[in-house]
């Protein structure tokens, strides 16, 4: 579909100043704001940087770490433009988490945020493979700002094949080590084209806005999107649930991408902001509940768009499209992707029937250098590990992670089926669930809450939402034990990091 040799950022970048749409609105930061033009010019001037200053080669990986502003998104697509092959860390890591990706894919060059600096440093005394670290924003002779400032705004994208890998984008590490996972340039355009185009539909006039960090693919998304379509997104300076809300208001943000989590949080405070702008609403990252569905539809007239992805397949690949939105359901297969259930042994089981999730397409899954990539790819088909059931017509209902499932007296109870009741009780702002070892039933089910504030933790609440589940659903599925905590462990993308909880549950 797309010709052998191509550099993905000339279709997201280049063409819209070749075909005069440079003065076009293209980025909106929390200082700044950049037309088409300028992007192009900044990713220009750091492109020949990287490659006449810096000795970047083709194929070269180079390290990029910051926190969600205008100069990640320019750096990203000067690294991709320059032939170099971005690796994306989130920018919470540490120095020990760090050593882990520089080793692994083998990097000499880093490109930083000057305020992220520490951990870096710490991490390249121990890993001697990165040799160079240059940070921007610090104001000094050496910074990328400096380097950049007499370069050319003028840059031919290096030649590249659409098969050359452009993006190393590491998991979040919710099963054990984080695993490297490959992307192509013609990957970059292959999600637009699959869910961009088919299922969001979008338009140049939209405004796009996400919450996600942009070094995991789902936030990354939120800006090839629009660059694809010629339309605009906002780059906001935090990502709270709040400022979220607050930026779609002033920027008159049409379109969002975010986790169920805000979606809820923007909710429980609807009446103080203005969210008329608001077109499409893109949910994913972890399950969307159908009350959380019922409540977005209620304030906004929208209807989440429920998909789910994985870093593995670069982006969205089961989504439900607007107008056949089955409620509690993540939807269909995008198109150009398949999905099927398989059991344990990795055959088809038929609609109705609960499995794992197995899906192929585009732009999966080619691990780097992991022998783990037999055991979570067969024959093209990427085994995720969530179970799900499709049903008669061909809709994807999600059940759980597929460690997620607790069997409790013989009882398949998933953990997030008991979440999503919980989390309709007033009181619950968040709840991870899980399974608890117990002598008598094999395992019993265990909540952990975090209260909404003005709720206290007491027996009588314990007992209050034990009666509550048992109403919402069905009643063997109630938590036989409530723990209140003030947090739940996450990743660094938000997701519930049930293993943790799993091993809080065994002590
Ligand atoms: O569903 C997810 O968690 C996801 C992961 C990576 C990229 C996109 C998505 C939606």
């Amino acid at each position: 579909q797309y010709p052998e040799r191509i550099n993905c950022v000339v279709p997201f970048l280049d063409r819209w100043v070749a075909e005069g749409r440079g003065d076009a609105m293209c980025m909106i930061g929390p200082d700044a704001s950049y037309t088409y033009r300028q992007l192009y010019e900044l990713v220009n001037r750091i492109s020949n940087v990287l490659v006449g200053k810096l000795g970047l080669v083709p194929g070269g990986r180079v390290l990029l770490r910051s926190a969600n502003n205008p100069m990640m998104v320019a750096a990203y697509l000067a690294i991709i433009k320059a032939g170099g092959v971005c690796v994306a860390t989130m920018p919470l890591l540490r120095a020990k988490e760090l050593i882990y990706p520089i080793q692994k894919a083998k990097i000499s060059l880093a490109l930083c945020d000057g305020k992220l600096s520490d951990e870096l440093d710490k991490a390249a005394a121990s890993a001697p493979e990165l040799k160079r670290a240059v940070y921007w924003g610090t104001g000094k002779d050496d910074s990328l700002d400096a380097l950049i400032a007499d370069a050319s705004t003028e840059f031919k994208a290096v030649d590249t094949a659409a098969d050359d890998i452009c993006l190393v984008a590491f998991t979040s590490g919710t099963t054990g080590d984080p695993k490297g996972t490959m992307h192509f340039h013609r990957d970059m355009l292959a999600v637009c084209d699959g869910f961009a185009r088919n299922v969001l539909r979008a338009s140049p006039d939209d405004r796009f806005i996400g919450s996600a960090p942009l070094a995991f693919t789902f936030g990354f998304g939120g800006v090839l999107f629009p660059l694809h379509i010629g339309a605009s997104f906002v780059v906001p300076e935090k990502s709270t649930p709040d400022d979220l809300a607050k930026e779609i208001a002033k920027h008159k943000v049409t379109v969002t991408f975010t986790a169920p989590t805000a979606y809820r949080a923007i909710l429980s405070k609807i009446d103080q902001y203005d969210l008329s702008s608001l077109r499409k609403c893109v949910s994913a990252g972890e399950t969307l509940p159908k009350g959380t569905f019922d409540a977005w539809h209620k304030a906004t007239g929208i209807k989440l768009m429920d998909g789910i992805g994985g870093t593995e397949m670069l982006h969205i690949f089961i989504c439900a499209i607007e107008d056949e939105i089955r409620p509690g359901s993540t939807g269909k297969p995008v198109p150009g992707y398949e999905a099927k259930i398989v059991d344990d042994e990795g055959r088809d089981v038929p609609p109705g029937s609960m499995g794992r999730l197995a899906v192929r397409g585009p732009t999966g899954c080619k691990y780097m250098a992991d022998p783990r990539q037999t055991k979570y790819v067969e024959n093209g088909w990427n085994l995720t590990g969530d179970t799900f059931v499709m049903d008669e017509d061909g809709y994807f209902w999600y059940q759980s992670r597929s460690d997620d499932m607790i069997v409790s007296a013989g009882y398949n109870i998933a953990g997030p089926d008991v979440e999503a009741a919980l989390l309709t009780h007033e009181a619950v702002a968040e709840a991870g669930v899980v399974g608890c070892p117990d002598a008598d039933r094999g395992m019993i089910v265990k909540a952990y809450v975090v209260l909404a504030p003005g709720h206290a933790a007491s027996d009588a609440l314990v007992a209050e939402l034990q009666n509550h589940v048992k109403r919402e659903i069905a009643p063997f599925k109630y938590p036989r034990a409530i723990e209140f905590v003030s947090q739940l462990p996450k990743t660094q993308t938000g997701k519930l990091q049930r293993f943790a909880l799993r091993k809080l549950a065994a002590e």
